[in-house]
């Protein structure tokens, strides 16, 4: 058996995805996600011009030593855009290989270890009257845990903030939970910590009020704190138990999470823009994180996922793996089966895809009641409608920046 063919595919359904489609020589093909929000061309340049031509011939069984041929022979490790187009690859070869064994890729991650994947939508809201109107509808949606983002007075546009801009190419689009926007430049927002860091709670009170204590909340800061304010936002959330404070610094300086344990007892997520365990190493064995925020997608696959989260079990760390829109119905299902199999699962965040999206990848993964499943179909339970995929073709979009009120450039 042998890599026959490898095709990359570029899609727009209403926002870009990179999607790797590789073909054995007897006719069994597997999916994987090469989708790096606003940065997509590059990974589709670096596997048409550097790793395709390495895969024709290769063994599509050998999956471990497929992925380290392609990080070790890359010399120049990690990354986003290498790891994105290993990712895409890796992905591909387990959809592969369980297609051939003639079942759904959790199964041989180990079977299921539980009935479904508990998942997190993204409820958000300028005002706590616009807040509570999205909590409620995805209470009836089903949703069992929501993310919780509110606007911030005296700031006009934040990320995550559904009623906020619209997009300039696109007039009159909500910018819904999607910060990646079609045009020439990237969007503009403001950002105001001080007025973040004394807002915030005030919403947390109103939602706890209003919702009860069961229901599980979220929060994402977006890498906007230094330390120090991130331990001041854990302490002052305490008394409305989040499930997880995400991001609250950003963890390139992974000493600074210390400083932040040191303070509060609101649990942290961390790691959707890590690439390799490398980056967890020091929040994982410090225990200084609750929840590995990694998707199989940025990550180098299913093969690195598997390994970190084993790694993150002995220190009871659990998942919690990123799940935008950017990250595919291909790698979003690839980490659903992760999850399903893994024991030290802990909750997965799911934004919808959209109906112009689902109508170019076929999924069998269902939501239902709140849990999410891949699904009992052989692979990643995935199909790939190449037609539909070709008539939206590929339109630059940037994620947006941030300012503070005197210009300076802040994340966002
Ligand atoms: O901003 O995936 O928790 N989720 C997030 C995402 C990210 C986007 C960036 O492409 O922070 O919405
Ligand atoms: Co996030």
């Amino acid at each position: 058996m042998s890599i026959a063919s490898a095709e990359i595919i570029v899609t727009s359904p209403d926002r870009n995805f990179v999607t790797l489609k590789l073909t054995t020589i007897d006719g069994v093909s597997g999916l994987g996600d090469a989708t790096l929000n606003g940065r997509e061309l590059a990974v589709v340049s670096y596997l048409r011009d550097h790793v395709v031509q390495l895969l024709i011939g290769r063994d599509e069984g050998n999956i471990e030593d497929t992925w380290q041929f392609l990080y070790r022979s890359a010399y120049w490790r990690r990354g986003p855009v290498t790891m994105a187009a290993i990712a895409a690859v890796d992905v591909a070869l387990w959809d592969i290989k369980a297609k051939t064994a003639g079942m759904p890729l959790y199964q041989l991650l180990g079977g299921a270890s539980r009935r479904g994947l508990l998942a997190y939508g993204h409820a958000s809201g300028k005002s706590n009257a616009e807040l509570f109107e999205s909590i409620r509808s995805h209470q009836e949606q089903g949703y069992r845990a929501v993310r919780v983002q509110a606007g911030v007075p005296g700031l006009k546009s934040i990320y995550g903030i559904a009623s906020n801009a619209t997009s300039a190419a696109n007039p009159g689009v909500r910018y819904d939970h999607e910060p990646a926007q079609r045009g020439a430049l990237p969007a503009e927002e403001d950002w105001d910590t001080r007025s973040y860091l004394r807002h915030l709670p005030t919403v947390f009170e109103a939602v706890r009020n209003e919702f009860g204590p069961e229901l599980p909340l979220l929060h994402d800061g977006h890498h906007r704190m230094t330390p120090i304010q991130a331990a001041q936002l854990g302490k002052s959330l305490e008394p409305y138990d989040l499930f997880w404070l995400e991001d609250c610094t950003p963890a390139e300086n992974q000493q600074g999470l210390r400083i932040v344990r040191q303070h509060t007892t609101t649990p942290l997520a961390i790691g959707e823009v890590f690439n390799t365990v490398w980056d967890f190493q020091q929040l994982i064995s410090e225990q200084l994180i609750d929840y590995v925020r990694a998707a199989a997608t940025h990550f180098g696959g299913v093969t690195p996922l598997r390994k970190a989260m084993d790694f993150a079990a002995q220190f009871q760390i659990r998942s919690g793996f990123h799940g935008p829109t950017d990250v595919s119905p291909v790698g979003f299902a690839a980490q659903l089966h992760v999850g399903l199999a893994i024991h030290n699962f802990g909750i997965q965040e799911y934004m919808e895809h959209s109906e112009a999206t689902n109508s170019v990848f076929q999924q069998t993964m269902t939501f239902r009641d709140g849990y999410l499943h891949p699904g009992d179909a052989p692979g990643l339970g995935v199909q790939l409608d190449e037609q539909a995929a070709a008539s939206f073709p590929y339109e630059p979009a940037y994620l947006p920046v941030s300012r503070l009120h005197d210009g300076t450039l802040h994340d966002w």
